[in-house]
């Protein structure tokens, strides 16, 4: 991975609207590809001003198809993460719950230390049905507190601004942390097709953001889909 290419990662319930999020940021919108880009990864080039320079950051975004009755988090799936975005619904008080008690405990879990280091961004997405609101914004912002986390975001994946702005302030918060511990060996961003899982990495087909396009086939299983993503 080049130093400027980092790796992302959309963790919450299903139907939370990770896909959409991600699809909204690639500028395509329909319910049926929103459906075909689930569980696969996607780069975008995204250009940052930080300390009055223009950084150029690659997102590299790992979707991840959610299943109501399992909820594991694969190692593979958030090994070499450098932002977690951990989404909710605000409409929907069950994905608010189940980030604190199952989804942060399990990543909490698998990264140890290691933890502390990455961007951490809670994301209460929907904003755009205020009238259906079951968490509110406070709530949101202490469950950010408690975790020592980031960043608190307000996102509709409707609203292309809300989208961008989320991943804006995580790119300027990596871009911040990476700064303040450049001589920590974390941010030498480690080539993933170097360690063990690189057939892994090597199979998924990653996409331009210039050229939006599916991976696989309509109807099959990405390797992300079988071997990294939350079931
Ligand atoms: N009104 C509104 N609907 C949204 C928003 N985000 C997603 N949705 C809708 O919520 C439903 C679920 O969205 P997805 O993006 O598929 O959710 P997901 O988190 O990817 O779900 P899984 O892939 O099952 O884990 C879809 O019908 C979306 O159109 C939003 O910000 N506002
Ligand atoms: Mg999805």
């Amino acid at each position: 991975m080049s130093s400027n290419k980092i790796k992302v990662v959309l963790i919450g319930n299903t139907k939370v609207g990770k896909t959409s999020i991600i699809n909204q940021f690639l500028r395509k919108k329909s319910e049926e590809e929103n459906t075909k880009l689930s569980g696969d990864k996607f780069e975008k080039e995204l250009k940052i001003e930080y300390n009055s320079k223009v950084e150029n950051l690659i997102l590299e975004i790992w979707n991840s198809a959610g299943r109501e009755e399992i909820k594991t988090v694969n190692t593979i799936f958030i090994k070499n993460a450098k932002i977690i975005i951990f989404v909710y619904d605000s409409t929907n008080a069950k994905s608010f719950n189940d980030l604190k008690q199952i989804w942060f405990p399990l990543v909490n879990k698998h990264l140890d230390l290691d933890f502390d280091k990455m961007i951490k961004c809670v994301c209460a997405n929907k904003s755009d049905l205020y009238e259906d609101k079951e968490v509110q914004i406070e709530e949101g912002q202490n469950f950010k507190n408690e975790i020592n986390a980031d960043i608190f975001i307000e996102t509709s994946a409707y609203d292309y601004e809300s989208v961008e702005e989320l991943f804006v302030n995580c790119g300027k918060c990596y871009l911040e942390k990476k700064n303040i511990n450049k001589n920590d060996t974390y941010i030498e961003d480690k080539d993933v097709s170097k360690d063990k899982n690189k057939n892994l990495n090597n199979e998924m087909t990653q996409i331009k953001i210039e050229e939006v396009k599916i991976s696989k086939e309509e109807g099959t299983l990405c390797e992300c889909c079988k071997n990294c993503c939350i079931f």
